[in-house]
Parts: structure tokens; C-alpha cells; sequence
């Protein structure tokens, strides 16, 4: 049913997830955690979000889900996607583009997402992959409808998972953090990296 659903359990060894913290530390220095507000409600989210890359995704209460190119309170460009980074997509994605988006997502032990598709981008032929650092989380997935059976996976440090082919679309979220199963990161949580195609490639 999922056919491109691809989880990659442990495919970043100790040191590598080191090495990618430190990218990911490097970028929220230069582009500050914020609290982006759901549309209509204003309902702030329960994570924190950055973003490194051409477009990074964002949420107000006006303007709804989108990609701007510039940080909202900063006002500066996003920087730009780390090498690191990129390579693991390049591995792991079979799409013949870079990403234009990395966003960073910042879960403390209380966080969740709700269920949602990822679906604000213009090119669904390229997977959206993403990569677990610090706690574990407990993720789900279900198909493209939102009332379809869903089931859980269990995302630790250094896994990565790919969405790609009718998992592209399909409705997932994170129902819970499992504080202090990871030494990665000394002030506990998780941090998520989604990392995406937005435009179509010319
Ligand atoms: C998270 N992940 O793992 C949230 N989206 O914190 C996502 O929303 C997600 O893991 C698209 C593809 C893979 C994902
Ligand atoms: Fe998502």
C-alpha cells in the first residue's frame, strides 16, 4: 500500500549524528527557533521550527501554510543547506535535484504533531526524507485519506525515513517523545529534519 514508505533504522552511526548536530546547531545560530502560528486559529505550534535552505516552510495566522525565503524575524535569507545534509538525501532520495528545503523542527519531551500531509509543495514526484536526532519518537502513518488504518514506528537518533511514491501523500504525525532515550543531545528532546523538493525542476 505505501510502496515508497523506505525506513532506514540506524543509518547514521554515532559519529555521523554528532557531525550533523553540529551542522544543525550552526544553522539555529544563524537562524533563530520560532514559534510558527496555525492558520485561522493563530494556535501557536507545539514545536519550534527553523529552516536551512532556499525556501523554508512557514505558518502565520494570515497567510497559511507556505515557503518564504527569508527568516520571519530576522528578516535574513535562510542559510543554505549543509553539505552533510544534502548527502543524505542524495543517497537516499533517487531524485536527480537537490532539496530546497531543510526544515528543523525542535520537539521538547512534551511536543507532538498532529496528523497531516505534507502537501505545500509543487513536486510530489520527489520524496520528502527526513532524519531523527536526540529522543526517540513515536511516529505514525496512515494512507492518503485521513481516516485510513495507520501504524506506528519507532524513530531514534540517526534513523532516517523516506516518504516517497503514494507515501508521498499520506497522513503521519508524532504521537509522542520518549524522554531520555537518547544521549545526543544534553538538553533532551528531539530534533527532526524534513527535507524537500518544493518547485518543479526546469
Ligand atoms: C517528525 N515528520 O518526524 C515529523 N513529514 O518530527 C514529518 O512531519 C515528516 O517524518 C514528511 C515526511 C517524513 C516526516
Ligand atoms: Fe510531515
Amino acid at each position: 500500500m505505501l510502496d515508497g514508505l523506505r525506513y532506514l533504522p540506524e543509518y547514521l552511526d554515532a559519529t555521523a549524528q554528532a557531525a550533523l548536530l553540529g551542522d544543525v546547531r550552526a544553522l539555529l545560530a544563524e537562524a533563530p527557533p520560532y514559534r510558527a502560528l496555525m492558520p485561522k486559529t493563530g494556535q501557536p505550534m507545539r514545536v519550534r521550527m527553523s529552516n536551512a535552505g532556499a525556501l523554508g516552510w512557514y505558518t502565520d495566522c494570515d497567510g497559511g501554510y507556505r515557503y518564504i525565503s527569508t527568516h520571519p524575524e530576522t528578516g535574513r535569507p535562510w542559510p543554505a543547506i549543509p553539505e552533510r545534509i544534502l548527502s543524505v538525501w542524495r543517497a537516499v532520495s533517487g531524485y536527480g535535484h537537490d532539496p530546497e528545503c531543510c526544515l528543523i523542527n525542535l520537539y521538547d519531551a512534551a511536543a507532538r504533531m498532529g496528523l497531516h500531509q505534507d502537501r505545500d509543495e509543487q513536486e510530489f514526484s520527489a520524496p520528502v526524507v527526513s532524519i531523527s536526532l536526540g529522543d526517540s519518537a513515536l511516529f505514525r502513518i496512515g494512507g492518503q485519506n485521513r481516516r485510513d488504518p495507520t501504524r506506528s514506528l519507532k524513530l531514534a537518533s540517526g534513523d532516517v525515513l523516506v516518504l516517497g511514491g503514494s507515501a508521498r501523500l499520506a497522513f503521519h504525525g508524532i504521537d509522542r517523545i520518549h524522554a531520555g532515550s537518547s544521549r545526543l543531545l544534553p538538553e533532551g528532546g528531539r530534533i527532526n529534519l524534513t527535507l524537500r523538493r518544493v518547485t518543479l525542476p526546469r
